[in-house]
């Protein structure tokens, strides 16, 4: 061999060896979703090695959660000790220290992560935006830190800083667990799943036709009849409030606000058929199984029906801590509009009466009826508008509505169901979903703007967005995963990231870069034909 070719076997020695292992060295080349508001490098590499610990600022229970959660993270698959300590001194080299800071851009949820060759430091002006600064440094690490059993290493991330924080300080989705019942350990795994992508609220559809899924102790009978069959017939379910009690605490420890939801007058047949005394004419319904909208009413012209309410908001309030309260108050086509309006008035009264915040449906947002409340004679437009004001409405079709929120001075949550509604198929050979408004492929799901979707809306009126998942086709936890992801993984980014410069282009080649994430993670994900996917 001449020296050209020994020069060229060293050149092919040395690539297939950079195939084996090339360390990462532009942070900005990172396939961060959400997408941080700001990546700088410094070309160098930190490394993790079985040395490294996790040193938290201060002993309080948060940061010790926190530490303990990324440790946690870290230990299945490095197969390191990864002890967690608290320190008032700087820590050793090789170390992850997470710190309290005074930083008013990052606000409350947001971060900033520096990673020098030999230590990463985190610091956020609340726990929050440490956790989800944990969320990113998984991301930073190869994706079999995900596996439950170890991997080899090196475990290596590329210097640099990152500064995030996010766009809407509401972000959610909703999970239906009325048409299908689903477990305490599905709801948990789904509130793990959500948090991987910096959402922060799960909504909890707890109550509709075909099943009520929450225990409430003055009226036994919901769950116990109401809660004993779901959509197909099969056996329903439901949470006792000491089971809620725990979700709520697993979601509050990650960052997550549960909003439970009783839906009415509308989707109340579980009620209806567990107390003859909730309809008109005295007779309870029979239990329903069918997937049919808008044929169920509470008796809004019956006080038993309040003292009902007010029983339901009151249990509910005391076992949720979040701010928030939702009445559902969608489709009730079996309600007179006449009825309907003053009995939203009413049951914004009885949540407020007790501490909570109303979030209602769009079709909430109907305020307008020259009407006189029966028992006081207040004119309800003057008073709906008033209580109206402070809650807030949840926009998922009618353009008219959001208007008639944003009139009253509502914020909106917006769940386009075009975009946003994850029941929906991906396309016609989907084998789950729906399809009533949209086939919803990966890139449709990623390719709008909540500040341009309903002209004449603007970013001011906007809380924040939330991505639900009906269940009248899922029945399991593989079946949600299909479903939401990877669609939830771009709406996350949505209400996260700074929407200037989004490009589908662009984004696709990050998602593809989660697939082996999802993988590792045991995630069910729909492999989309649009995504570049990384094996
Ligand atoms: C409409 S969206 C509903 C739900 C259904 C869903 C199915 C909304 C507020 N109501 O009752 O489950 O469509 O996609």
């Amino acid at each position: 061999m001449n020296h050209k070719g020994i020069a060229l076997g060293i050149v092919a020695a040395a690539s297939v060896m950079s195939c084996i292992h090339r360390p990462p060295t532009d942070l900005t080349m990172e396939n961060l979703i959400p997408k941080p508001v700001l990546v700088v490098a410094t070309a160098k590499v930190f490394e993790l090695t079985d040395e490294s610990g996790v040193f938290i600022a201060d002993d309080s229970p948060e940061l010790q959660f926190v530490g303990e959660y990324l440790a946690e993270r870290l230990r299945p698959a490095t197969g390191f000790e990864v002890n967690v300590a608290s320190t008032k001194v700087a820590p050793k080299a090789g170390s992850i220290f997470l710190s309290l800071s005074d930083d008013a851009e990052l606000g409350d949820e947001g971060y900033e992560i520096d990673i020098t060759d030999n230590l990463i430091n985190i610091k956020a002006n609340k726990p929050a935006g440490l956790f989800w600064a944990v969320q990113t440094m998984r991301q930073l690490l190869p994706p079999k830190v995900e596996r439950n059993t170890i991997q080899s290493g090196p475990w290596e991330i590329s210097t640099g800083t990152i500064r995030d924080f996010p766009s809407y300080p509401f972000r959610g989705s909703m999970l239906d667990v009325a048409r299908h019942f689903f477990s305490v350990a599905d709801v948990k795994r789904y509130v793990d799943l959500i948090s991987l992508y910096k959402m922060n609220v799960l909504h909890l559809h707890l109550s509709d036709d075909q099943g009520w899924r929450i225990e409430i102790k003055s009226w036994p009978n919901l769950t116990k009849h109401g809660g004993s069959t779901q959509v197909g017939g099969g056996k329903g379910g439901y949470y006792t409030q000491e089971e809620y009690k725990e979700l709520v605490k697993y979601a509050q420890d990650r960052y997550i606000t549960i909003i439970p939801e009783i839906d009415m007058p509308g989707h109340s047949n579980a009620a209806l058929a567990s107390y003859p005394e909730l309809n008109c004419d005295g007779k309870a319904t029979a239990l329903y199984t069918g997937t049919e909208v808008g044929f169920s009413s509470l008796c809004t012209t019956s006080e038993i029906t309040y003292k009902f309410i007010d029983d339901v908001v009151r249990e509910m309030s005391a076992i949720t801590p979040g701010p928030y309260l939702h009445i559902g108050g969608d489709e009730s086509d079996a309600t007179k509009r006449e009825h309907y309006i003053p009995f939203v008035a009413r049951v914004r009264d009885i949540v407020k009466s007790h501490g909570k915040q109303v979030i209602g449906w769009e079709e909430t947002a109907q305020i307008n009826m020259n009407e006189k409340r029966p028992e006081d004679g207040i004119n309800v437009d003057a008073a709906a508008k008033a209580a109206a004001a402070s809650s807030i409405a949840q926009f998922w079709k009618n353009p008219v509505h959001a208007h008639e929120a944003v009139n009253n001075g509502s914020k909106l949550v917006m769940s386009p169901a075009t975009k946003m509604y994850l029941d929906m198929q991906y396309d016609s050979t989907t084998k789950l979903g729906l399809h009533w408004a949209a086939y919803i492929e990966v890139d449709s799901a990623y390719m709008w703007s909540p500040v341009t979707f309903v002209e004449g809306i603007t970013r001011e009126n906007i809380l924040g967005i939330e991505a639900p998942l009906w269940s009248e086709t899922v029945t399991n936890m593989d079946e949600i995963e299909y479903m939401i992801f990877p669609r939830i993984i771009g709406l996350a980014e949505i209400g996260w990231s700074p929407e200037e410069g989004r490009s589908w282009d662009e984004y696709k080649i990050r998602l593809g870069n989660h697939g082996p994430r999802m993988e590792a993670q045991g995630i069910d994900y729909y492999k989309s034909a649009q995504v570049p996917w990384v094996e």
